[in-house]
């Protein structure tokens, strides 16, 4: 399988990436060649004295706006006229980012990432160079470099070998549609208070049942939204149906 091996991201902020490019799974991906990502400041692509990336809106109402020329210069100059990656503009107004928005962009070989700052970008860049917009969630934020660390660092952990453990990206939260069991590790007692015996007993199938119910469990507590879209086998709903009148609402 195909999977991104090339991210391009152009922002008026490089320096914000590198600290947590350079931590942890992403730095190690990173140095073994999993992944490559680029970084392009927009204001190396100006071509007036000052530099200037951003000016006042059409129209008034205050603010600034990232001015067209210097992002087609820089997209353009770094990845041609006709780009042939996707040209991902982080945007409030763009569709959410979910597992599987990450899951359909890490299968593509090379990515382009547009953070916005200000206001936002002209709107001429939004019609003719971006071709696909994304939101992480419905917050307000001062521009779209975190988003776009999201977006890689997501990605990122699904590329085939960037994990460790081969099934690393497959137990998580999301990725079975539910929410994850509790998780626990030595000691066995701290002040006090016990890792459920279950976990200590060896039988394999015994945990394997338990930590699905747990999954189950917090799914139907916290976020029942998500049951309606997850893959349930008949024992998962027999189980579900024990929950409504059990009194296990508030765990
Ligand atoms: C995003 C002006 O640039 C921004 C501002 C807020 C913002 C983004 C870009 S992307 N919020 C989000 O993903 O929610």
């Amino acid at each position: 399988m195909i999977s991104v091996k090339r991210f391009d991201v152009f922002t008026l902020f490089p320096e914000v990436f590198d600290p947590y490019l350079q931590a942890s799974i992403l730095q190690r991906a990173i140095q073994r060649e999993l992944v490559e990502v680029q970084l392009h400041n927009i204001r190396d692509w100006t071509t007036d004295r000052h530099h200037v990336t951003d000016d006042e809106p059409y129209g008034g109402g205050g603010g600034m706006v990232m001015k067209p020329e210097p992002i087609f210069t820089a997209v353009e100059g770094v990845l041609g006229t006709a780009p042939a990656c996707p040209v991902i503009l982080l945007t409030p107004q763009g569709r959410s980012f979910t597992q599987s928005v990450a899951q359909e962009l890490a299968r593509l070989p090379h990515l382009a990432i547009l953070c916005g700052r200000y206001e936002g970008v002209d709107e001429r860049v939004r019609l003719h160079l971006v071709t696909d917009e994304i939101s992480i969630g419905d917050f307000v934020l001062t521009g779209g470099e975190l988003p776009a660390l999201v977006l890689i660092d997501a990605i990122t952990r699904l590329i085939p070998g960037v994990l460790g453990d081969p099934e690393g990206a497959q137990d998580d939260s999301h990725a079975s549609g539910l929410l994850e069991y509790p998780h626990y590790t030595r000691p066995a007692e701290f002040r006090g208070w016990r890792v459920p015996e279950m976990l200590l007993s060896g039988d394999h199938a015994r945990i394997a049942r338990w930590r699905r119910e747990q999954a189950l469990l917090r799914t139907w507590q916290r976020r029942p939204d998500l049951l309606a879209n997850a893959p349930l086998t008949e024992a998962d709903l027999r189980f579900l149906e024990g929950l409504e009148g059990s009194g296990l609402e508030e765990g």
